[in-house]
């Protein structure tokens, strides 16, 4: 069962509820778990989530065609999912705790150039954003109001900073009950409370949503063109409701996002603090390096992350995705539910469902 809420923005205009919005996803797709991974896809688009799946349909028009390039097709999806409604990717996603959307992207090409930017408000693209930064100056990662005033001045607009309706709505459901002092040790307190939708709403940001789902769907996407070059692209509006100025894994390299055109390309989805910690997408294409499978370097990664607290695993959710230079793909996450998307050829593409440390 995807659980993810990004379908918001094809609910926006077909659908009422999320139960209306899950069963409508369920049947645009095949979700199922591949028993192997097949290898010689080339070229390739492999997208976190099912809400990846309209987002390598972009990319794949990109490398469908000979001499299309992998970092043109993976900023093409990431635009795309940035230019709809969705929880959390965008200026249309959840906000932080003093109601403000700020946004966390990178990227990176074949030559290892990356580009990131972070707690950037105000700027549809910041995917773009990141690239401009990537090629045009020496630096690798601008924040905040720099970041927004190196993207004004190479022209992209500065947009108004009005929430999305359905933000607002969410805001303000979660203000009801939201605890702004910072609490020690919350994270134990969050352990006790059990009860989904209950446990979570301290100084950091609630670990679920009031449907229970985990808080974070970020658009990781990575793909090998037709000439075997590899790029990645990694867009959020990071957890809703984070504390003002938090920056989690998207933005950072080696945790939310690698590339190595010798070995493969990574990025992960979730608790971004967790994945930051075992700087977890580069574990991943290290392990790929040692021959591991993606399948098996996203498993790896994922128990490190486990074994540092186990009972602490239990209550937020990470998940990775890898492709290697044999256009063999996998995935890995804690719990159950991290569906991604696969596309390397015309037929649309496929979502697959992670296998899961917790079954
Ligand atoms: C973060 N990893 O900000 C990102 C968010 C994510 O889903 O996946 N959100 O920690």
């Amino acid at each position: 069962m995807p659980t993810r809420r990004h379908f918001l923005h094809f609910s926006a205009l077909t659908l009422p509820t999320l139960s209306g919005f899950k069963s409508y996803a369920n049947s645009l797709f095949n979700v199922q778990t591949p028993k192997y991974t097949e290898g010689g896809n080339k070229p390739i688009v492999v997208s976190t989530w099912d809400s990846g799946l309209p987002v390598n349909k972009v990319a794949w028009k990109v490398l469908r065609e000979a001499s299309g390039r992998a970092l043109d097709a993976v900023e093409a999806g990431a635009n795309s999912i940035e230019d709809t409604l969705n929880c959390c990717v965008g200026l249309g996603g959840n906000p932080d705790r003093d109601g403000r959307v700020t946004l966390d992207a990178c990227i990176m090409d074949e030559k290892a150039n990356c580009g990131s930017v972070a707690f950037l408000e105000r700027i549809k693209h910041p995917i773009s954003v990141a690239r401009k930064l990537m090629e045009t100056t020496p630096h690798v990662m601008l924040v905040g109001e720099g970041a927004q005033k190196f993207a004004v001045a190479n022209g992209f607009a500065l947009e108004s900073g009005k929430l999305s309706d359905d933000a607002e709505k969410n805001y303000k459901k979660w203000l009801e009950k939201s605890e702004y002092k910072p609490i020690i040790n919350i994270e134990q307190q969050q352990i006790k409370a059990k009860k989904k939708g209950k446990g979570g709403n301290g100084p950091f940001a609630p670990n679920y949503f009031e449907d229970g789902t985990f808080n974070h769907d970020t658009m990781g996407t990575i793909a090998m063109d037709a000439s075997g070059n590899l790029s990645g692209a990694c867009t959020t509006s990071g957890m809703g409701f984070k504390m003002r100025g938090r920056v989690g894994d998207s933005p950072i390299i080696g945790a939310g996002l690698f590339v190595d055109n010798e070995v493969g390309a990574a990025t992960s989805s979730g608790q971004g603090e967790e994945v930051i910690r075992v700087c977890g997408t580069h574990l991943v294409v290290e392990m790929m390096r040692m021959g591991k499978t993606p399948l098996e370097a996203c498993q790896i990664a994922i128990e490190r992350i486990v074994k540092i607290n186990p009972i602490k695993a239990k209550d937020f959710q990470v998940g990775f995705i890898a492709i290697n230079k044999a256009g063999e793909y996998g995935a890995f996450s804690i719990h159950k539910g991290f569906s991604y998307s696969v596309t390397h050829s015309d037929d649309g593409g496929k979502v697959f469902m992670a296998e899961s440390y917790f079954k």
